[in-house]
């Protein structure tokens, strides 16, 4: 296995390879029974599976390959970060590993327990030393977004450098002038890192990229939710492919997404589904689903349904909106087109937010699904607090939906199942009611 050929690189930036290969073994495992197993998969996740096996062992070389050029390493737990800026010096840009349950223990002897479990299993891979991604940052990209994370980044601070971007909490002009600035300092901070002045030219070139991995997972996301009779890949996929976004090659990346929606074009001609036909198509909503965090659309799709999108920042929200460089001849034209393309994320952290409302329902019609799932991280209070709002609206267009609260650990696993179970069977009772009434 990777890990074991990249020992001493791991070792040498400070990883602890004992407890790392152990969680390795764990994460590896689970995606061997959860994935691999999938029956009637695309060819093409043979790259992803590939992906998986070199994710914290090549994808590591190839990170500290480019830090050895001195080209920039930033790790981030959000997507407001202007990630085409970082590409764009030629680095790396990567989402941190936040997902697991068990470095949680050890980050509540620096943080209270009732905060986000993505917050805390990040701190917590961080003090014990067993997420490669991070040990391999030049700094953290931190942002002002929900009142747990905005604290953390002080603390975090004294265990690796952190560099903060204060994103406002409302969208008027006067926020939006101040966003534009704070993106304009990110680049300086860049330039400190690789000690080099970046380029108009050097940054449109990171934008191109970026545009085009947000246009191939655009496209995945049309053939795969889309099509109400042929699901031609799983949801439990699909997520993989938009969590292995925040840490692949941008370049490569696209292309094997590309290649993937090719087999999927003909999939869907030659009417190839993964699940049989009427299987309810479910739509998941709210906050980030970081791997291994996997234990909703197991129990989803291990229950009969289909989830056909995630409308959070593991999805959705991250690739909906590209930058416009049409005309852009100046470096202030283009960290105002940055913004304003950033500024579009619906996170729950603005007030007001009515778009997201407004666009999950046109989203539920577009893609003629069955029923959502509300799904929020316990003690996030921006996304629990914002699906009152969401709930009522979809309540009004008669849409079902089923909120869940959860954390990392596995022992609601089962009471998820059994939720989801009811859910779905309310859904199919329906269908069948309207069917009988429409008749
Ligand atoms: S743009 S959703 S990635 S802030 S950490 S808000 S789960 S309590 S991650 Fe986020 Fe950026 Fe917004 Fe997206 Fe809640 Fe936890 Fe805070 Fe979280």
């Amino acid at each position: 296995m990777g890990v074991e050929l990249h020992k001493d690189l791991l070792s040498s930036i400070g990883v602890d390879v004992e407890r790392h290969a152990k969680m390795m073994g764990m994460g590896l495992a689970g995606y061997q029974t959860g994935f691999m197993s999938q029956p009637n998969r695309p060819k093409a996740m043979a790259y992803f599976d590939w992906f998986m096996s070199e994710i914290q062992a090549e994808r590591i070389a190839e990170i500290n390959a480019l830090k050895a050029q001195k080209k920039p390493a930033v790790g981030t737990f959000c997507i407001f970060v202007p990630e085409e800026i970082v590409v764009g010096a030629g680095g790396a840009c990567f989402g941190l590993c936040g997902g697991a349950n068990p470095p949680i223990a050890d980050a509540e002897t620096e943080l209270p327990r009732n905060i986000c479990p993505l917050i805390k299993s990040a701190y917590g891979f961080k003090l014990q030393h067993t997420c490669a991604y991070t040990q391999s940052a030049d700094f953290i990209y931190g942002e002002t977004t929900c009142e747990a994370k905005k604290k953390t980044w002080e603390l975090l601070g004294k265990h690796h450098p952190v560099h903060v971007m204060n994103i406002p909490h409302m969208k008027r002009e006067k926020d939006l002038k101040m966003w534009q600035e704070e993106i304009k300092e990110f680049k300086e901070h860049i330039e400190e890192v690789t000690e080099k002045k970046l380029s108009l030219q050097e940054m449109l070139n990171g934008v191109k990229l970026i545009n085009a991995k947000r246009d191939a997972m655009k496209r995945l996301d049309t053939l795969r939710g889309m099509h109400p009779d042929i699901m031609p890949i799983s949801g439990k996929d699909a997520l993989f492919i938009s969590q292995m976004s925040f840490l692949d090659d941008p370049k490569r990346f696209t292309q094997k997404v590309n290649e993937l929606c090719d087999e999927l074009d003909e999939r869907i001609k030659e009417k190839v589904s993964v699940f049989p036909e009427n299987t309810p198509r479910i739509m998941v909503l709210g906050t980030p689903i970081a791997p291994p965090n996997w234990k909703l659309h197991t129990a989803v799709e291990g229950s009969g349904a289909c989830i056909i999108n995630e409308e959070g920042c593991i999805g959705h929200r991250y690739f909906k909106d590209n930058v416009d460089i049409e005309g852009v001849t100046d470096e202030d034209e283009l960290y105002a087109r940055l913004m304003k393309r950033y500024s579009k994320i619906d996170c729950a952290c603005f007030t007001p937010n009515t778009g997201r409302t407004d666009k999950i329902v046109q989203m539920y019609k577009d893609r003629k699904a069955d029923g959502v799932i509300y799904y929020t991280l316990s003690f996030c209070h921006t996304y629990n607090v914002e699906s009152h709002l969401v709930t009522e609206a979809l309540a009004k267009e008669g849409i079902p939906c089923l909120v869940i609260e959860s954390d990392y650990s596995p022992e609601d696993a089962g009471q998820i199942k059994t939720r989801v179970e009811a859910f779905l069977e309310s859904i199919t009772f329906k269908q069948k009611a309207e069917a009988f009434a429409n008749k």
